[in-house]
């Protein structure tokens, strides 16, 4: 099977000729940061943020990015520690002042997977570029600026009443699409009750991988709730299954945690394992591979929406720059900082506008300030790597 070429340029072509500036520091600041409550899923229950940052030095520049990873490998492979390990002994090294962006995307490729690592010094790199050149980054990509739709990602309950009332301050919020985590024994009546509250909401679910295909008569019910999409329900890993999944149920089918790269979206299109895709640009390598796959989904007529990973207002600004980008059709998982934590390290935090949709921080680079004082007061570690 091959991946079909677009007869338009690839919307990377430019950035891929961007020379690497040259690296003067680098340090890695781990920074842990509590929520303003639990975020729970099928696979584990989060209490608060442990957040890899990393901060470039360029000529008098300074530039940061985030490694989405978290502290554990229960939603990806990728942990801090995976991470921190493979940017400093693998990637840091292929780092060569003076070479094209695209070049090192091919060193890159050297080393298998690891993409959250890859994402977080290319994003860095792309940051501080835009930060030397004095444009945004959505114009670095070569994007105009508009708004963003928001969304939001709410996380399992302990009762329905908890659900209903998160739902309910979302809707009052005007966010774009609202989520609901589902797992096995809390699903089709939790459904249910959202949607007999809330009949004309746009509303999805999340299961992280849950299911198997034994459950496919029980997944079968949730067709009649009028979902945009289920994410994820079977196997993390799994592409092949969802196919069949898919052609059992009318609901469209989500991958998120299946997709590390253009070629794994590619095969899920062929295969018709999902109607829609969620690209985490940290899961997928970065922003590039990223603008790359939204663009493949768009020319194959595949809605793409941005996932996010509860980031700090750092990796939060990307996802919404990478938003302008073509391809992404559908609101994605871009709530409000107040959403996750009540102090960010990073200014000004994300907020809705009256309609629901966000607006792209506005200055060079991602546009948010990361906040000396606030980095000090959440470190954990500290490590230079240059
Ligand atoms: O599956 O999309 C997911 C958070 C952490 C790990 C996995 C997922 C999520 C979310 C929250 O759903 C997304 C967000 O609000 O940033
Ligand atoms: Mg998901």
């Amino acid at each position: 099977m091959t991946t079909r070429a677009s007869s338009r340029p690839s919307p990377t072509a430019a950035l891929s000729k961007l020379a690497v500036p040259k690296l003067d520091r680098v340090d890695l600041v781990t920074v842990k940061l509590p929520f303003v409550a639990p975020f729970g899923t099928s696979v584990y229950v989060w209490t608060d943020k442990e957040a890899m940052l990393m901060r470039l030095e360029s000529g008098g520049t300074t530039a940061w990015s985030e490694c989405v990873s978290d502290p554990d490998p229960f939603y990806f492979y990728e942990t801090n520690g995976t991470a921190r390990h493979i940017i400093k002994d693998f990637l840091l090294p292929l780092v060569e002042p003076g070479i094209a962006l695209g070049e090192l995307e091919a060193r890159f490729r050297h080393v298998r997977g690891h993409g959250m690592a890859k994402a977080t010094l290319e994003n860095g790199l792309l940051n501080l570029i835009a930060t030397g050149n004095s444009v945004p980054l959505h114009a670095l990509l070569g994007r105009p600026a508009r708004k963003i739709p928001s969304g939001l990602s709410i996380g399992l309950k302990e009762t329905p009443a908890e659900l209903l009332a998160a739902v309910e301050r979302a809707v009052a919020k005007k966010y774009g699409r609202v989520k609901m985590k589902i797992k096995k024994g809390q699903d089709v009546e939790w459904v249910r009750a959202v949607r007999e509250r809330f009949p004309d909401i746009r509303l999805m679910v999340d299961a992280n991988g849950d299911y198997s295909l034994s459950d496919i008569a029980h997944l079968k019910r949730l067709d009649e709730f009028n979902l945009m999409m289920i994410e994820q329900p079977l196997s993390y890993s799994d592409i092949f299954q969802h196919a069949a999944l898919q052609k059992e149920m009318r609901t469209a089918i989500c991958l998120d945690e299946s997709i590390h790269g253009l070629d794994d979206a590619a095969a899920a299109i062929a295969l018709g394992a999902c109607r829609i895709i969620n690209i985490k640009q940290g899961r997928v390598g970065g922003l590039m591979e990223s603008m790359r796959i939204a663009r493949y989904c768009a020319d194959q007529g595949i809605d793409v929406w941005s996932g996010g990973m509860d980031e700090t207002g750092i990796g939060r600004a990307v996802n919404i720059h990478l938003q302008t980008a073509e391809g992404f059709t559908l609101p994605g998982d871009t709530s409000e900082t107040s959403n996750y934590f009540d102090e960010d390290i990073a200014d000004p935090p994300v907020v809705l506008d009256a309609r629901g949709m966000i607006d792209i921080p506005k200055g060079p680079g991602i546009g948010v300030r990361v906040v000396p004082e606030r980095i000090l007061k959440r470190a954990i570690a500290w490590e230079r790597l240059i």
